[in-house]
């Protein structure tokens, strides 16, 4: 078998004790982020999203060829162009216009409890929009034809730890997903070999932020694990 170069690997070493304190800090505070559609204007400085960023590619990729990018959305011009397409889409989507919404009965019943509609302001309202877009093709040198591997996992696990990183740093988010998404492809200036995947919407939350209440209801530890 051939061997490839190797570095060595520590972790500084915990009890158990301080392993279960700190496990149990870090989901206690996670369990305090929150899906906010409700976003204030406030700046937010650029560094907070160029850190979250670097945690995010970080993430375990397939064949560590990093399958992403993340394309950060600052302008007024550029926020509102993604807001009207989005809106375009989303009025098809839940039938706004009055004609048969694309969505089945079914999906629209199960998002009855979040309370969306087709208005989607904090996409002008958000300080940062970030699309994350997952790359088909192209491996660590993004030559558009090397084969990637696992690359919906990859940049899921990446876009879980930008919303951890950004949560950490006192911002509010929400991974939204347009439904269809493919005009955020032209919107970014990005190749076809790309699939926009979700935007990281970012920023502070506005003043009278509500979430719905249905977002606390989480399962229980017996429900989403078993011991075997
Ligand atoms: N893209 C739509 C619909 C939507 C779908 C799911 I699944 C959600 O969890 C939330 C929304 C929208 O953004 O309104």
């Amino acid at each position: 078998m051939s061997r490839s170069e190797t570095l060595p690997y520590t972790l500084a070493p915990l009890t158990d004790e301080e392993a279960i304190a700190r496990a149990e800090a870090m989901a206690e505070h996670l369990k305090q982020r929150r899906t906010c559609r409700d976003f204030s204007s406030e700046p937010v400085p650029r560094a907070v999203i160029e850190a979250a960023i670097m945690a995010a590619g970080s993430a375990p990729s397939g064949a560590n060829h990093q399958p992403w990018h993340f394309a950060v959305v600052e302008t007024a011009a550029k926020k509102r162009a993604i807001r009207q397409a989005a809106e375009a889409e989303e009025r098809q989507f839940y039938g706004a216009g009055g004609e048969t919404p694309k969505a089945g009965d079914a999906w629209l019943a199960a998002l009855a409890d979040l309370g969306t509609d087709a208005d989607k302001p904090f996409l002008e309202n958000a300080p940062f929009l970030i699309v994350v877009f997952a790359q088909r093709k192209g491996g660590i040198a993004e030559d558009g034809q090397t084969q990637n591997y696992y690359v919906n996992e990859s940049v899921g696990i990446a876009c879980g730890m930008l919303i951890s990183t950004l949560h950490e740093a006192g911002m509010a988010t929400l991974t939204h997903t347009p439904s269809p998404m493919g005009f955020l492809r032209d919107a970014c200036g990005r190749p076809e070999w790309e699939k926009p995947l979700m935007i990281v919407v970012v920023g502070r939350p506005a003043a009278d932020a509500t979430v719905p209440a249905h977002a606390l209801k989480k399962k229980p530890l017996n429900q989403i694990a078993s011991w075997l």
